[in-house]
C-alpha cells in the first residue's frame, strides 16, 4: 500500500516536471477518482446484517476495497451535509445548518474537492445530485445534472392512466391526462406523503441517465489526456421511492420482516430527539405504525437500493471494459443514512446511528488490504484529504478533516482515534453528538438534561439511554469531556476569509 502511494506520488511529481505531459503512456497518468455519492442510503445492506437486501455490486466494491463499518455523516441532511464533506469542514465552519445557503456564499475561502482537482489538471465531470444546485466554486469540464422532463410520479401515474384508460390517444383523453398531470408535475413529494412508485421496466429515470452520460464521457474519452475526478451522485433511494418494477419484483411483501422496536424505547429518551418526518409517511403514527405500511415503505426502499446496486454494477463494468479499472480510485459513500422505522422514526435529522451513519468503501487499486474493514469511529469530512493524500495533492488550508490513508495502509491502526461529530438542528435547539468506537454522547441545546449516553458494546440499538444510570457515571464524565473538546475544536475558523 504505501508503495502505491510512493508510487502514485513519484508520478504525480514526475507529471508535474515533465514538460509535455501528453507524450507521456496513459498508464503513467495520476489516477482518476470516481467520488460517489449516494443520497439517503442507511446500512440496509449485507455487509450490515440486512442479508435479505439484494446489493451484490456494492458488496463486490466492498469486498475490492475498504469497508470503513463506523463513518459518520456531520449533519443528516443533504445541503449540510454536502457543504461539510465537499469542502472538508465542519458544520460549524461552512456556517450551513439547512438545506438554503450555499458554502460559496458562507465561506467563500473554501476550496471544494472538485475544484481542487481541477486546479491540479484534472478533467472534473458530475453527474447526479453530488454538489448542492449552483453551490460550485468552479465549472465542471462537463456535467449531466438536467432533470427529467417528466418527474417520476409523473411517470408512475401515466402508466396508471393508460392502464385505467388505454392508451392516451384521443383529444378526450390526452386533455384529461394533461389535466391530471398538471397537479403532479411540479410536487417532488418532498415533505408529503412519500409512496413506493414502481415504474414500468425500460423508462429510464434520472439514474440511468446519469449511467449513461458517464459511459458517454468513457467511450468518447472525453477526459482527453487528462486523468479524471468524476462527481457521481445516486439520486435514489431519496423519496420518492421509485425504481423499475422488477427491483420491486425482488422485494415480495410476505417476505419482508420489519424489526419490532420495544415499546419502552422512548422511554429514556428526551422528545426533542425525536423527529415527526413520518407524519409525511401513511399510516404511520409514532409508536403505532402499521406493519403493512412498513413493509411496503420497505419494500420501495429496497427497491431503490437495488436500482442504483444494478447501476453502480454497470460503472464499474464500464471502468473495467475501458481498461480503466486498475487505475481510479473509487470512493462510495452516503451523504448520511436514514430510518426506516427504526426508533419509530422515518427519514433522516436525527443523532442516532441509523440516520447519522454512512456506508464508506475506498477502493484504492492494489491496496493489499483491499477486503478488509476499518471498525474504527471516521467523518466524511475525512474523505476529501484522504484522497488527495492518495492522489499527492496539497489540500487547501480550509480543510479540516483528517486522511484515511492510515488506516487503508493499516485497518487495525490503533493511533487513529477521533471522535466523530454529528448535528441536527430542532427548532432553534441545535443537537449535538459525539461518537467513540463504544459510545455515543448526544446533547440537545446546552441543557445537559437533554441528553443522552448509548454504550454499543451492550446496546447497539440504542434502546437505553445510559445518561441517569449511575454505574455509567464515569463514562458519561468522560465522554462529557470529549463532546466539549470535539464541539469546541471543530467550531474555530481559522481559515483566512477574502
Ligand atoms: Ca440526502
Amino acid at each position: 500500500m504505501k508503495t502505491y502511494i510512493l508510487l502514485i506520488l513519484a508520478l504525480s511529481l514526475s507529471l508535474v516536471t515533465t514538460a509535455d505531459e501528453k507524450k507521456k503512456p496513459k498508464k503513467s497518468k495520476r489516477p482518476n477518482v470516481l467520488f460517489i455519492s449516494v443520497d439517503d442510503l442507511n446500512m440496509h445492506l449485507p455487509s450490515f446484517g440486512y442479508n435479505n437486501v439484494k446489493a451484490p455490486n456494492i458488496e463486490s466494491l466492498k469486498d475490492q476495497g475498504v469497508l470503513f463499518r463506523q463513518a459518520y455523516c456531520q449533519y443528516p441532511v443533504c445541503g449540510p451535509s454536502r457543504a461539510s464533506f465537499l469542502t472538508s469542514m465542519y458544520p460549524a465552519q461552512t456556517k450551513i445548518f439547512t438545506n438554503g445557503p450555499h458554502v460559496t456564499d458562507t465561506r467563500p475561502d473554501a476550496v471544494s474537492i472538485g475544484k481542487l482537482f481541477q486546479d491540479n489538471g484534472y478533467w472534473v465531470a458530475n453527474a447526479g445530485k453530488v454538489y448542492h444546485p449552483r453551490s460550485e466554486d468552479f465549472t465542471w469540464d462537463a456535467q449531466r445534472t438536467k432533470k427529467m422532463k417528466e418527474n417520476d410520479l409523473v411517470l408512475h401515474l401515466k402508466d396508471e392512466f393508460e392502464k385505467e384508460y388505454g392508451a392516451i390517444d384521443t383529444p378526450e383523453k390526452k386533455k384529461a391526462w394533461e389535466v391530471l398531470k398538471k397537479q403532479y408535475e411540479d410536487d417532488d413529494r418532498q415533505g408529503k406523503k412519500a409512496l413506493p412508485l414502481p415504474i414500468k421496466n425500460g423508462v429510464p429515470l434520472e439514474d440511468d441517465l446519469n449511467a449513461e452520460a458517464f459511459n458517454q464521457w468513457m467511450d468518447d474519452q472525453t477526459y482527453g489526456d487528462q486523468p479524471f475526478f468524476i462527481a457521481y451522485g445516486f439520486h435514489k433511494p431519496h423519496v420518492q421511492y421509485t425504481a423499475p418494477q422488477r427491483f420491486f419484483d425482488l422485494y415480495p411483501l410476505e417476505e419482508i420482516q420489519p424489526e419490532k422496536v420495544p415499546l419502552d424505547d422512548w422511554n429514556t429518551k428526551p422528545l426533542i430527539a425525536n423527529w415527526k418526518r413520518y407524519e409525511a409517511f401513511e399510516d404511520i403514527y409514532f409508536g403505532l405504525s402499521s406493519m403493512d405500511a412498513r413493509k411496503r415503505y420497505m419494500q420501495g426502499y429496497y427497491a431503490c437500493i437495488s436500482y442504483i446496486d444494478d447501476i453502480l454494477g454497470q460503472l464499474v463494468t464500464t471502468l473495467k471494459e475501458k481498461g480503466l479499472w486498475e487505475n481510479t480510485i473509487i470512493v462510495f459513500f452516503s451523504d448520511h443514512g436514514y430510518h426506516m422505522g427504526n426508533h419509530f422514526l422515518y427519514g433522516k435529522v436525527s443523532l442516532y446511528e441509523e440516520s447519522a451513519k454512512s456506508p464508506l468503501i475506498i477502493r484504492v487499486p492494489g491496496n493489499m488490504n483491499n477486503g478488509t474493514e476499518v471498525m474504527t469511529t471516521v467523518e466524511l469530512v475525512d474523505v476529501y484529504p484522504t484522497i488527495t493524500e492518495l492522489i499527492g495533492l496539497e489540500n487547501p488550508s480550509s480543510v479540516k478533516g483528517t486522511s484515511l490513508v492510515p488506516l487503508l495502509q493499516d485497518p487495525k491502526n490503533k493511533a487513529f482515534q477521533k471522535p466523530a461529530l454529528t448535528y441536527a438542528k430542532r427548532g432553534d435547539f441545535l443537537g449535538k453528538s459525539v461518537r467513540t468506537d463504544r459510545y455515543r454522547y448526544t446533547q440537545w441545546g446546552d441543557d445537559p438534561t437533554q441528553s443522552e449516553l448509548y454504550d454499543y458494546e451492550v446496546d447497539p440499538k440504542e434502546y437505553k439511554n445510559k445518561v441517569n444510570d449511575p454505574e455509567y457515571a464515569e463514562v458519561l464524565k468522560e465522554m462529557r469531556a470529549i463532546f466539549h473538546q470535539k464541539v469546541s475544536e471543530t467550531s474555530v475558523i481559522d481559515a483566512k476569509m477574502k
